[in-house]
């Protein structure tokens, strides 16, 4: 049994990554909802149908656990979601907001993400709940996602948009930056160089396989077998794009069912 990672796109992958490299031996089925992507501006309600459709589609593959790998559907689906599935769901807000915690040292963490994200104050809301005293700034950076699902994370175009929409968090006091949306580790040089040394990013996507590692492992569901898993990618969007993003960001030769 494969654990399913879903995302509007590629941004996911930076989880589906980590889950390979903390747990070799798990099947991964993967699905990039690329032709409907971003879900960012969209409205809650279209987002929670969306998640519906793809989980379904992924429950014909009977998964043994299901990663809603995108912020935008966490914040307003996982729920719903964990409500109806009979298999472990897990989100990555909750494991964003933890590792901030662990990172801060002085209380104040920065938050970007997309409209929808921050929008749901999903974020305040985790972080408040595990630390009350934090303090928190948070942004939408509704440009970054259409640049990394164009493969554009290196482009000197790319650079300058991340640098001019970052340049108003440069006057607080931040130590940690979460990356509020799973596309933002595909432009994380670009990020770190706006927001400088001091401010250390944080991605989901290792404590997110963490939890994932812990669900597995409390339920006895981890995989056994020595064998390499052969992973399966599926889009929605342009099989040609997906594959080329996730071959370089995998460092592996996939294979894409459109
Ligand atoms: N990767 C998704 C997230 O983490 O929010 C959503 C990106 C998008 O579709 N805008």
């Amino acid at each position: 049994q494969a654990i399913a990672i879903l995302d509007s796109g590629v941004g996911g992958l930076t989880v589906a990554k980590e889950i390979m490299r903390q747990l070799p031996q798990e099947k991964i089925l993967y699905f990039g909802d690329t032709a409907r992507a971003p879900y960012g501006p969209r409205d809650a309600e279209e987002v929670i149908t969306f998640t519906h459709q793809i989980v379904d589609y992924l429950l014909q593959y009977q998964p043994k656990m299901i990663v809603i790998a995108c912020n935008t559907a966490t914040a307003v689906a996982i729920e719903e979601i964990r409500a109806r599935l009979p298999v472990p769901v897990v989100g990555v807000i909750h494991p964003g907001a933890r590792a901030a915690i662990k990172s801060t040292r002085n209380q104040f963490v920065g938050v970007i993400g997309t409209e929808g994200t921050i929008r749901s104050g999903a974020y305040e809301q985790a972080l408040r709940q595990i630390s009350p005293q934090i303090q928190v700034v948070s942004m939408a950076c509704p440009q970054f996602v259409p640049l990394v699902e164009r493969g554009q994370f290196r482009a000197d175009r790319t650079t300058q948009i991340v640098a001019d929409t970052l340049e108003s968090l440069s006057s607080v006091p931040l130590d940690c930056l979460i990356l509020g949306c799973t596309h933002y580790p595909f432009l994380s040089d670009a990020i770190a160089q706006a927001m400088g040394p001091n401010v250390k990013l944080i991605s989901s996507a290792d404590e997110t396989a963490r939890e994932v590692s812990t669900i597995l492992y409390h339920k006895g569901m981890l995989a056994k077998s020595p064998v390499i898993p052969v992973h399966q990618f599926f889009c929605s969007g342009d099989p040609v794009m997906f594959r080329m993003i996730a071959q370089s960001w995998l460092n592996e030769q996939i294979r894409v069912t459109p």
